[in-house]
């Protein structure tokens, strides 16, 4: 929509003290037809506002879009290289797959891509994430790290507790880590983390680090109630999404430095402030075995120690944990 039209609109409904207006008074007011007044509502909606339209009284704006945008990403952001270039987009596949584009298209250390929604958001072996509009986080971040492709796994644990940290910054919620990738609030899963990896024999090209975060969902899809939240849910209160992006961002350079220079094991004693599994009896799905016991903690390199009950103790680098008490 041209944004002088849209302004004149938006203004229209922000001075006038009737709740509705009709397509013929707006019509009059920006100097066009009614049909085109109404081909301009259909515009607003598909940004995501909330209209009534009623006939003989006009129309009505119920509820305005919570966006991000990238200047309220910017504006006081004090990282020097996360979230330094960012790509803002209203709708994406994943952010993943866009942020692997331009990870081969040279984009720098710390470029982030961050949308509104994804019509494909993935989790790990190709689930579905699901990613309603202005809801989450749905963020990658392209990182370009000197170290080993091994080292990778440490990375999400690294980000859980970054993400960990912005909730607590936020909210007066209490996120808790489960190995290796999800965040839970009273045991239902509140982010995602999915890192994969480019490298070459011995060397990383990039690891995108996609974080999904429940923020202000009101409600989710049958299939996902008894699994998901969002803070909004938890804490009854919606949390502003720039704010988060901007605290998961410093954390996470913060713990990457830390990291960079002290190695895994500071992050692993924060880690296991958070963690939730450790000492419970769990099932862990890998790829190949299924694995039952006790999970004993992590190794210094982030590995999970698990202990059957023979007790043989199994070190496991990525499963799916089921927790048993
Ligand atoms: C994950 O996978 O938890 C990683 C999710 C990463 C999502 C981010 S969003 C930005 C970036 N772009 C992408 O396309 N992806 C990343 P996994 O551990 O495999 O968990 C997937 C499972 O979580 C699904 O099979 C569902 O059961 C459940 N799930 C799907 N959507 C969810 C949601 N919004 N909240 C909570 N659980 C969900």
């Amino acid at each position: 929509m041209q944004s002088d039209v849209r302004k004149r609109l938006l203004d229209a409904f922000t001075k006038s003290s009737e709740e509705f207006l009709s397509g013929q008074y707006l019509a009059e007011l920006i100097g066009c037809s009614r049909t085109a007044v109404w081909k301009h509502m259909e515009d607003l909606r598909n940004e995501g506002f909330e209209l009534e339209a009623v006939r003989r009284k006009g129309y009505r704006i119920v509820k305005v879009p919570d966006k991000i945008s990238e200047n309220e990403i910017r504006l006081g952001l004090k990282t020097k290289r996360l979230g330094q270039h960012i790509h803002y987009k209203e709708s994406v596949d994943s952010t993943q797959k866009k942020a692997l584009q331009l990870s081969l298209e040279g984009a720098p250390d710390g470029t982030i891509v961050i949308a509104e929604e994804q019509t494909l958001g993935r989790g790990r072996m190709n689930r579905e994430w699901y990613s309603a509009k202005y809801t989450g986080v749905w963020m990658s971040i392209l990182l370009r790290p000197n170290l080993l492709p091994q080292k990778a796994p440490q990375l999400t644990l690294i980000t859980a507790v970054a993400v960990a940290q912005a909730i607590e910054e936020l909210t007066p919620l209490l996120p808790e880590i489960k190995w290796p990738n999800d965040l839970l609030i009273n045991g239902k899963k509140v982010t995602g983390i999915l890192t994969e990896l480019q490298a070459e024999s011995d060397q990383i090209n990039s690891v995108i680090i996609g974080i999904g975060m429940n923020v202000n969902q009101e409600s989710f899809p049958p299939d996902l109630q008894s699994i998901a939240t969002s803070l909004h849910i938890e804490g009854g209160v919606k949390v502003n999404r720039a704010k988060l992006i901007q605290a998961v961002l410093t954390r996470l350079e913060n713990l990457y430095d830390l990291y960079v220079q002290e190695g895994f094991y500071p992050i692993k004693l924060l880690w296991e402030g958070y963690a939730v599994s450790i000492g419970k009896n769990i099932t862990a799905r890998t790829l190949k075995e299924t694995f039952h016991g006790k999970a004993l903690g992590i190794t210094d390199d982030g590995v999970l120690m698990l202990e059957d009950n023979s007790g043989k103790i199994h070190y496991i680098y990525s499963a799916d944990i089921e927790m048993q008490n």
